[in-house]
């Protein structure tokens, strides 16, 4: 077989401009590649609208691929079936209501279905800042190649437009803290006005609480997963993973509620 190498670059660049060029405008913007941000990108795109990921390690999953202290397997209580069966993934059960997966099927399966319903990934991109228009309305992310970040260099990031953002990054709730960060007056509806913070390892009420916080917090800004537990401050929850793939779906639902108003 003839190849070329030169080819080999021409095919990747040209790819690579493609699909970027096809992400710059978007219905939603999510960021982490977590367990609550992927379910979200699926359903959100299964209802059609264009979606894409922005996560910036080279690995898709978050803190579910490695399971619990690094036992690669992941409990999901009887709510969240559901949704890891639409995917595909096997549940063992010993007890009732508490089912066992392996993490690194469970990461696999969700990403690969939501790329299938037409959601883009894109890996080792972190997202540095927001777009806010009119003062107070979030309108897209802001993305730089972590390996730029890493490297410390100075280099300019570029913005992707979203008509919502949802910030699934996990522990640090990083996209409500750049708001609160820059924006001067931002106030997000907890007892504080701004993030509050995660409180101890509680998985009982950490479950409980997920879903009542995963919510529009800013104009167009969804929290998600243990972001929304950091904003509103609830507990974590160790190695149980239903509330994230709950949460992610409740995520897609207030989206898509936002993106249809905007159109009404
Ligand atoms: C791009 C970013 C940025 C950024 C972060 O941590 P995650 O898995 O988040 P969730 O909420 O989907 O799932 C939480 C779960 O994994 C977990 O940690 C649990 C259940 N903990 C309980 C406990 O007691 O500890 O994924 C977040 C993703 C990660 O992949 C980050 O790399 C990514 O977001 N991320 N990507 N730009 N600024 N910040």
């Amino acid at each position: 077989m003839k190849v070329e190498d030169t080819q080999v670059t021409a095919a990747i660049v040209k790819r690579f401009m493609r699909d970027f060029l096809d992400l710059i405008e978007l219905d939603v913007a999510v960021v982490g590649a977590g367990p609550s941000g992927i379910t979200a990108a699926r359903y959100l795109a299964k209802a059609g609208a264009k979606v894409a990921v922005f996560e910036r390690n080279l690995h898709v999953g978050g803190g579910m691929w490695g399971g619990g202290i690094l036992f690669p397997r992941i409990v999901i209580q009887e709510e969240a079936k559901e949704i890891m069966e639409e995917v595909g993934v096997k549940l063992e059960s010993r007890e009732a209501g508490y089912y066992t997966a392996d993490s690194v099927e469970a990461v696999s399966k969700c990403t690969a279905a939501a790329i299938d319903s037409g959601a883009r990934v894109m890996v080792g991109l972190t997202v540095e800042d927001v777009m806010i228009r009119e003062r107070d309305r979030v309108a897209g992310v802001v993305i730089n190649w972590k390996a730029v970040e890493l490297a410390s260099l100075h280099v300019d990031p570029l913005g992707i437009s979203a008509k919502v953002v949802i910030d699934a990054t996990g522990h640090e709730a990083a996209i409500a803290r750049i708001i609160q960060r820059k924006v001067p007056g931002a106030k997000f509806p907890t007892s504080t006005g701004g993030v509050m913070g995660e409180k101890p390892m509680w998985a009982e009420a950490g479950e409980a609480e997920i879903i009542h916080n995963t919510r529009e917090i800013y104009p167009n800004l969804i929290m998600t997963g243990m972001a929304a537990n950091t904003l509103f401050g609830s507990p974590r929850m160790g190695a149980i993973f239903g509330g994230m793939l709950l949460s992610g779906k409740r995520a897609a639902e207030v989206a898509l509620e936002v993106l249809r108003k905007k159109r009404a």
